[in-house]
């Protein structure tokens, strides 16, 4: 289905922001920057907003989902509002027993390991999509010619969560269950990347600019598993927000064995982890596809003329790719000085 004529990028006199351009392979004047999880823990105005609220209460709250989507753009001045939400968030609005556990994340009150289990995950009924929908509308609304971007997590991370119960750092049930039981595997993923994507394309519809996948934990996955037993899911998962014809982003870390095998989704930009070089990142994709990344968050504690240094080396090896849009090469940690930040964002559109 094709976007509402409503959505903010078919307005008369529209002019594509940075962000978007570089998404589409062109050099805008100014590198844009934004900071994956800019929004949270580490912004005291979000700690104070979130006192007594739990956390997907909040991402389902639109008025709050909305504020805290709004906070890091004013304060740091970044090219796009990142939605406040959560990947599991498509999870629980399907009815399934998720919360995040502070200081862990995402936990399930039954794991899902068995037939019998995925058989019994119950379907996502649309409309329960609409506390979504409204926040994203809100959030259009406040954030004018900066645009927001929509996400979703991919198959294979959200089975995780699902498979192991809980945050895992080489999830062990995942991939046993992935090559033990084929038929079960498949199941789960398909009902997966199917939440998932209507999660995604529910932002989008309602006024994001941009997608991005999160196949956080791809990583732990070796091409040959990811490419046979993954990758037809998260192009499943991507059907609906392609057909919308917004540009779509994939991100996972660790990941500079898959970046070919995950571009090939049917994404226009890869998010690269700090680990692997720009240039080596692009070189990886044929020097064809757009880039984000990929400034160590580690070194966010560094003093100021090290992180300066590091990210001069970010932006010099992302002229390798046809376009580069500055991140970090994963999430800003909880304890991140803020200041520092808007430093990095300063500094890239000065230098970009
Ligand atoms: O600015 C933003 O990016 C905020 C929106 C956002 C996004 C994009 C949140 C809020 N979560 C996410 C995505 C997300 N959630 C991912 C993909 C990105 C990544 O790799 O980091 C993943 C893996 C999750 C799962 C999750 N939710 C974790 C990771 C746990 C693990 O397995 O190691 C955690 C800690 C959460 C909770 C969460 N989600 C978001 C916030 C701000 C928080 C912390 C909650 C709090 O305030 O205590």
């Amino acid at each position: 289905m094709p976007l509402d004529a409503s959505h903010p990028t078919l307005a008369d006199g529209y002019v594509a922001p940075p962000l978007i351009r570089a998404y589409r392979g062109e050099r805008p004047e100014t590198t844009p920057v934004w900071f994956m999880r800019q929004a949270g823990r580490s912004l005291p105005e979000y700690r104070e907003l979130r006192v007594g609220t739990d956390m997907l209460d909040a991402c389902l709250t639109p008025e709050l989902a909305s504020e805290i989507t709004l906070q890091p753009v004013r304060r740091h001045g970044v090219d796009a509002g990142i939605f406040f939400s959560d990947i599991v968030i498509p999870v629980k609005l399907a009815g399934v027993d998720v919360r995040i556990v502070a200081g862990r994340g995402p936990v399930l009150a039954e794991p899902v390991r068995t037939p019998a289990d995925v058989a019994a995950l119950p379907a996502l009924d649309p409309t329960a999509l609409d506390p979504v929908r409204e926040a994203v509308r809100l959030t259009v609304a406040q954030l004018g010619a900066t645009p927001l971007i929509g996400f979703a997590g991919a198959p294979y991370t959200l089975a995780s969560y699902l498979v192991e119960g809980g945050p895992s750092k080489e999830q062990l049930k995942t991939r046993a269950l992935m090559h033990s039981d084929p038929g079960t595997w498949s199941a789960l993923l398909t009902w997966c990347a199917d939440i998932t994507g209507v999660f995604l394309e529910a932002q989008l519809e309602a006024g994001a600019s941009a997608g991005q996948l999160f196949d956080s934990w791809a990583g732990s996955l070796s091409l040959a598993d990811y490419t046979a037993h993954v990758a037809p899911h998260s192009s499943r998962a991507l059907e609906p927000a392609r057909a919308l014809g917004v540009p779509l982003v994939h991100f996972g870390v660790g990941t500079g064995e898959l970046l070919a095998a995950m571009h090939g989704v049917g994404v226009d930009v890869m998010g690269v982890d700090w680990r692997l070089p720009l240039d080596e990142a692009s070189r990886r994709l044929g020097g064809t596809v757009p880039l984000q990344g990929n400034i160590d968050p580690a070194l966010l504690a560094a003093p100021w003329p090290v992180l300066e240094a590091h990210v001069r080396g970010v932006l010099d090896r992302g002229r390798a790719a046809p376009a580069h849009v500055v991140n970090l090469g994963h999430g800003v940690p909880p304890d991140a000085d803020p200041t520092v930040l808007t430093r990095i964002v300063e500094f890239v559109h000065a230098h970009g």
